[in-house]
């Protein structure tokens, strides 16, 4: 068995499933995660397969099926989702829950009926309850209520770890899960009306920096803390728990240190070089007051992030600017 040895000072881990000459398909490989995906596995002598909306919509079962028949992928990332900010998540839950239960059953139902070898489904740190105790670990999920404004994605993705742990129970089937914290990177969206935090505040930081302005304001009170993961250590973290866990347990990826929503703002505004005042928009919702996950578990199977968030905002910042056309 091949040894990996990603975490500096680690216990060796085992290898125990080989993606080299594997045909693995990365289903959602036009998200921020899965081009992060895409661009990890080249690293791999693996096939990568792909498939467009119009070769296979993931919430009509038929066309899941017959595209995987077509290709039949040996394994799979499952990083297909309806994903969105606070605000998209609240004002559509209908859309998330609905969505996300249709790729999650479709893909999932159709890897155990091609006799794929293992998936990776892919979920979020807020399919924990609200109020749970900090730092996260994986057995506080279904303890306490949701968060309400994310319930209806929180709901699908807690239903997708229950359906791989279903398949691997009743068929044996290699369906893990990983649970990534709030991640940020190339390819992310930058709509201020449905993106996340981080894209939002370069955004609107950059685009108040070259119009003179002297105000930047955020969403909520400002004192909410958020953990974030520069998507390319995501993706290093899911091709690792592929190749060496095989349990029921979905695991936490992430870096293990939040911030505050001021303090990420403070920072990303020293990073455009932003030098005005920064103010808070009650009207808009806080949702939960943290979410900071347990990385034991990852650890202690040989992974660590690598890319400190300075580092990581000031990549991005730099993306933002060469894409924002
Ligand atoms: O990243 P975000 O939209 O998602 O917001 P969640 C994080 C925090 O940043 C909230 C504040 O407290 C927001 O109020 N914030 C401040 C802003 N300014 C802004 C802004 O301009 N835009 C945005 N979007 N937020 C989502 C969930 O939760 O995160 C999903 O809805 C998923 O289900 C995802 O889990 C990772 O961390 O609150």
């Amino acid at each position: 068995m091949a040894e990996n040895r990603s975490e500096a000072g680690a216990q060796p881990v085992h290898e125990i499933y080989r993606l080299s000459n594997k045909r693995v398909w990365v289903a959602g490989h036009r998200g921020m995660v899965g081009s992060a995906l895409v661009r990890r596995l080249k690293r791999e002598n693996c096939h990568i397969l792909t498939a467009t909306r119009q070769e296979a919509d993931l919430t009509r079962q038929q066309e899941v099926e017959r595209w995987m028949e077509k290709e039949k992928p040996e394994a799979v990332f499952l990083s297909a989702a309806k994903v969105g900010g606070i605000l998209a998540n609240d004002s559509h839950p209908a859309e998330f829950l609905y969505q996300n239960l249709m790729i999650a059953s479709n893909v999932i139902n159709a890897s155990h009926k091609m006799g794929v070898e293992k998936l990776l489904f892919l979920g979020s740190s807020c399919i924990y309850p609200k109020l749970a105790p900090q730092p996260i670990t994986e057995d506080a999920l279904l303890t306490g209520p949701l968060e309400p404004t994310n319930e209806g994605y929180a709901i699908a993705k807690i239903a997708g770890i229950k359906l791989c742990q279903s398949y691997r129970h009743q068929y044996g089937c290699d369906f893990i899960s990983a649970m990534p914290t709030n991640l940020y990177g190339p390819g992310d969206n930058f709509d201020l009306e449905t993106s996340h935090v981080i894209p939002a505040l370069i955004r609107k930081t950059h685009e108040a920096m070259t119009g003179g302005k002297k105000e930047l304001v955020i969403w909520g009170s400002g004192t909410p803390r958020r953990e974030f993961l520069h998507v390319n250590d995501a993706a290093d973290a899911l091709v690792h728990l592929m190749k060496v866990y095989s349990d029921e347990e979905h695991v936490n990826v992430g870096s293990g240190e939040d911030l505050t929503i001021l303090e990420l703002a403070q920072l990303v505004a020293l990073i455009v070089g932003f030098e005005g005042e920064i103010t808070t928009d009650s009207s808009k919702p806080d949702g939960t007051m943290r979410k900071l996950m347990s990385a034991n578990k990852i650890r202690a199977l040989g992974w660590t992030p690598s890319i400190p968030l300075r580092q990581g905002l000031q990549e991005a910042y730099a993306w933002f600017r060469e894409n924002q056309q």
